[in-house]
């Protein structure tokens, strides 16, 4: 008898000697050797979609920052959240079986440990970057799909954030929690008129140049800003590296990772002084801000920097809605984020700070805790979530002023603006301009609000990274043993010090980081706690 899951997985051939992970962000790593985990990821999004009696699942086909030849795959829940953990177990399973007979023998264990019903309809929802491996890659996935009888929707090119706007619209469509309409267009129409009505007739100061790594995020970009009002009503964007013709400029000297990583504008740059600038990542995930000041000194607003931003600003407008007694903010980061910035969140902003392990997913996650959550990696992933109850009582509320309505008409439009699916780097340099045209501030403002501590970021080779293990969000040893003690002697020596060591969940690699009150101290204690790892 034809077992047409089994036949898909005989298209693409698992290459032998090879193991895959489902990580922090899916599977990534070179486009030449992913054809069989991508026809697996249909074949887990099939079950997963019918586990969930049919709701839309999302696969996106992204490397974000990784270089050209790389490619990956990430699958997305119902509501635009990331995979449910127990699942990317599953995942990885899946994408190890050798034969087509031991893929196909899994995906019916899966469906029977879990009471998956096979003959009711999945649904997913595809798309992919503008990778040259991405066409052939999306060819695989289909087949996975086409093996289990899915119901799939393609929509070619798309951000990452894109598609899981997508997948929450299709599942909430027709019902009280409706996101929007589940087309490009639909996506373009509710950003921008929600950035229209958050500005309130404030024009942001100056021009933004926005750097978009030549990936996905440039054509898209160059869409939506066909929907923004005038740059004589509100914003002048200027768009830069969106050369997606030539895919093997993607990510190169170019982008969110880089600008963070070498902390310097990408050198094609062109700006002015105090000419605000901001960098996306390959699939648009990620921004980060950037200027060089009158003295041509470069200066980074990372998502540290945004997120303090938008936290008080939606502090201000809970405030002043008279909302303060039934919604508090609460601001959740990883060990990477900067000491001044979490001393900034609790006793200037006086908010509460929650810290989490590194990976998006698990921000997301203590977000969801909070009334209003804004959640921000220091390399600029992030957004702000609201939860049910917080959007009844903003819905529901009758202002007693002028004042309060205004404020109430922004907070309104501020939640329409933010992606609630996940971090998306368009809606949220938006975001970060409807606030600094409220505050009537440029870059130089926004930067002095305070100062970051001197950091150092190192990665450390070692032979075998799982022997790390952390508590504490990462931020302690507890093995190998004995190493934490070393590392907490040297954080004392140093004024403000600050340092932890981590197993990356993406390279192979420790990362130490370190920070100090001076950068000879933080490159110091950096390479002593680096020595110490070693
Ligand atoms: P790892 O490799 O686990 O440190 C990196 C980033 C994360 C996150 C993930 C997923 C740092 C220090 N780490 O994780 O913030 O973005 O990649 O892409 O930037
Ligand atoms: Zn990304």
């Amino acid at each position: 008898m034809a077992d047409p899951v089994a036949e898909a997985a005989q298209k693409h051939p698992a290459p032998e000697g090879l193991v895959y992970t489902y990580g922090t962000a899916g599977f990534r790593t070179k486009a030449e050797v992913l054809d069989s985990v991508m026809t697996r990821c249909g074949l887990i999004a099939a079950l997963r979609s019918r586990a969930l009696k049919g709701k839309w699942i999302g696969v996106m086909i992204t490397a974000s920052h990784n270089p050209p030849e790389d490619n990956g795959v990430k699958l997305v829940e119902p509501l635009g959240n990331m995979l449910q953990e127990e699942w990317e177990v599953l995942s990885t399973e899946m994408a190890n079986k050798a034969t087509p007979e031991d893929v196909s023998q899994f995906y019916h264990e899966i469906a029977k440990k879990y009471n998956i019903d096979l003959s009711v309809p999945a649904r997913v929802a595809v798309a992919r970057d503008t990778r040259a491996s991405g066409a052939r890659l999306l060819g695989c996935v289909l087949d996975g799909l086409h093996g289990a009888g899915v119901e799939h929707k393609d929509y070619g090119f798309l951000t990452t954030p894109q598609l899981h706007y997508m997948v929450r619209c299709l599942n909430t469509e027709g019902t009280k929690d409706a996101y929007g309409t589940p087309t490009e267009e639909g996506y373009y129409e509710k950003f921008a008129t929600a950035f229209k009505t958050a500005l309130q007739g404030k024009k942001p100061k100056g021009s933004l140049t926005v750097d978009c790594a030549n990936g996905v995020g440039g054509p898209k970009l160059t869409e939506l800003i066909k929907r923004l009002p005038s740059k004589e009503e509100a914003l002048e964007i200027f768009v830069v590296n969106d050369d997606v013709i030539k895919p093997e400029a993607l990510n190169v000297d170019c982008g969110a990772d880089y600008v963070k990583t070498n902390q310097r504008a990408p050198p094609s740059s062109k700006v002015g002084p105090n000419d605000r600038c901001c960098s996306l990542d390959g699939d648009a995930d990620r921004v980060v801000f950037y200027f060089k000041d009158a003295n041509n000194m470069f200066h980074l607003l990372d998502g540290d920097r945004i997120a303090t931003l938008v936290a008080s600003f939606l502090g201000d407008l809970v405030r002043q809605s008279g909302l303060a007694d039934s919604i508090k903010i609460g601001v959740v980061q990883t060990a990477y984020a900067n000491g001044a910035a979490t001393n900034y969140v609790v006793d200037h902003l006086k908010l509460k700070v929650d810290c989490t392990a590194t990976g998006v997913k698990y921000l997301h996650h203590a977000a969801e805790k909070l009334d209003i959550g804004v959640y921000f990696e220091a390399n600029g992933h992030g957004t702000a979530i609201f939860s049910h109850d917080t959007l009844d009582t903003i819905a529901k509320h009758e202002p007693k002023s002028t004042a309060q309505k205004e404020a109430l008409e922004v907070l309104r439009a501020c939640i329409n603006l933010i992606n609630q699916a996940v971090g998306d780097a368009l809606s949220d340099f938006m975001l970060v301009e409807v606030v600094l045209a409220h505050k009537n501030w440029g870059p130089q403002e926004w930067l002095s609000t305070y100062n970051d501590l001197p950091n150092r970021l190192l990665k450390v080779l070692v032979k075998d990274r799982t022997i790390f293990q952390t508590t504490d969000a990462e931020r302690k040893l507890v093995k190998p043993n004995g190493i934490q003690a070393k590392i907490d002697e040297e954080v004392q020596k140093v004024r403000q010090g600050r340092s932890f060591a981590r197993a990356s969940g993406t390279e192979d690699a420790v990362r130490v980081y370190a920070e100090a009150a001076t950068k000879a101290e933080a490159d110091d204690l950096a390479r002593k706690v680096a020595k110490i790892v070693e």
